[in-house]
């Protein structure tokens, strides 16, 4: 196995040492940060498996698909319909991007006062330490925020790269911009494959991607409970494997795992004692293996109970409206899904104060963790919105900033201690 993984990687260009090296690190630090919790649910197995062999069976199987003449997808965002990919018999991969082992690399070429998550993803281009970026054929970034549309530029020196314009306000001009982009992308995923999107396929793919949001959706709706039956850890988790699992294996992992949670709700047994502080994370989406701030939360003794993000409530919480076997209806459906994501990067944004009021309310918080990534400006401009809206609903919270660098962890969890003392009842 071992060797087989070895071999592909080679074959994937990979530079062996440095991905090692990745490897070696992820290791220990998933062991200290997953590994050592009580009381996990015997279904987070599967996702504990899934890291543990993080670069090697579902690359294969991308592989395997590639062999066949099949198409792999890569994706940064959750603005890129993967109806699309999925209905072309292609497979969309959500790109990681969160690590700091990959931005020494990348600050070489982007300016260093850019957003970690952008110099993550593009690090790992550059460094050649991940197999999903090689194995793709396309990857498909979005001009949501200005950092990530430039690095798209030089992405694209490096391999193929399409851009998809995001609007930036949610006027009916924008729409209808947008409707032509999700339209044209259709376009370059039937030629990048060679197949046709028939509205059978686009129906059926429409159905897989509900399913798994579906999933989700329940796995966040068990989290609403009082004691929580997952931590805030395992289900960040488990959410983040949804971004390049099969999505038909995931959905039947996820609900396997939920039928657990039912039980464990029936027992009233929890994660956590009855009344540790709840808490909400509300910002910039975290990728696999930003695990920081959930770790730094829950080894205090607080259990995070939602995050409204792009890896969270963001990514699952409206379907695309089943609309039966007519492409036009199909596409302004899967169009007007996707505008309805509250981005900081849309103007005005007013929406996402209201989720999170709205899900602090759901999930029974005890306080919100605002969590923008350093030079990320959108979120941190929002967050000074959510602060004003917050205080207003009487919720309290807390805006922290940082990156993937473990340098601040004593300072965060000061200030973590401190919130928590100070909304304790
Ligand atoms: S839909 S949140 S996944 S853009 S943190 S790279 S915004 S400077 S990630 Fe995002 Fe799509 Fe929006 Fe979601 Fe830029 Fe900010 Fe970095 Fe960001």
């Amino acid at each position: 196995m071992g060797n087989e993984n070895v071999q592909m990687w080679t074959e994937l260009n990979i530079d062996l040492k440095s991905h090692d090296m990745l490897l070696n690190a992820l290791g220990p630090a998933f062991q200290e940060i997953y590994l050592s919790q009580k009381n996990r649910p015997a279904g987070m197995g599967f996702y504990d498996f899934v890291v543990g062999d993080i670069h090697g069976i579902r690359v294969k199987e991308l592989r395997e698909h590639a062999k066949t003449g099949g198409k792999v997808v890569a994706t940064y965002c959750v603005f890129v319909p993967e109806e699309f990919v999925w209905a072309a018999d292609a497979i969309p991969v959500g790109l990681c991007a969160g690590t700091q082992f990959s931005i020494p690399v990348a600050e070489e070429v982007l300016p260093r006062n850019t957003c970690a998550l952008i110099k993550s993803s593009f690090g790992f281009k550059l460094g050649r330490v991940c197999p999903y970026v090689q194995a793709s054929h396309l990857i498909v970034g979005e001009t949501t925020c200005d950092g990530k549309k430039k690095m798209f530029e030089m992405l694209g020196q490096l391999q193929p790269v399409y851009v998809m314009e995001v609007p930036n306000k949610k006027t009916e001009r924008s729409r209808q911009l947008w409707h032509g982009e999700v339209l044209a992308f259709k376009d370059v995923i039937e030629k990048l494959t060679g197949n046709k999107i028939t509205a059978k396929k686009l129906g059926q793919a429409i159905d897989l991607v509900n399913r798994r949001r579906l999933a989700l959706q329940r796995l966040y709706n068990l989290r609403k409970v009082r004691p929580v039956p997952i931590s805030g850890k395992d289900a960040l988790l488990a959410t983040q494997v949804s971004f390049y699992d099969d999505a038909t294996r995931d959905t039947q992992m996820l609900n396997a795992l939920c039928d657990e949670l039912d039980k464990r709700v029936a027992a009233g047994q929890g994660v956590a004692p009855k009344n540790a502080p709840r808490i909400l994370i509300s910002g910039s989406p975290m990728a696999i293996p930003n695990w920081k701030l959930h770790h730094i939360i829950e080894s205090t003794g607080a259990v995070v109970v939602c995050e409204e993000s792009c890896t969270g409530t963001r990514f699952f919480s409206d379907l695309v409206k089943p609309t039966g076997e007519n492409l036009d209806e199909q596409l302004k459906a899967i169009a007007d899904r996707y505008m309805n994501i509250h981005c900081a990067c849309f103007t005005p944004n007013d929406e996402r104060p209201d989720d999170v009021v709205r899900l602090a309310k759901e999930y029974q918080v005890d306080g919100v963790i605002h969590y923008n990534l350093q030079f990320c400006h959108t979120y941190a401009n929002e967050a000074v919105k959510m602060e004003k809206r917050l205080e207003k609903e009487g919720i309290p919270l807390l805006r922290i900033e940082t990156d993937y660098s473990d340098e601040d962890a004593g300072q965060l969890r000061t200030r973590i201690e401190a919130f928590l003392e100070m909304i304790k009842h």
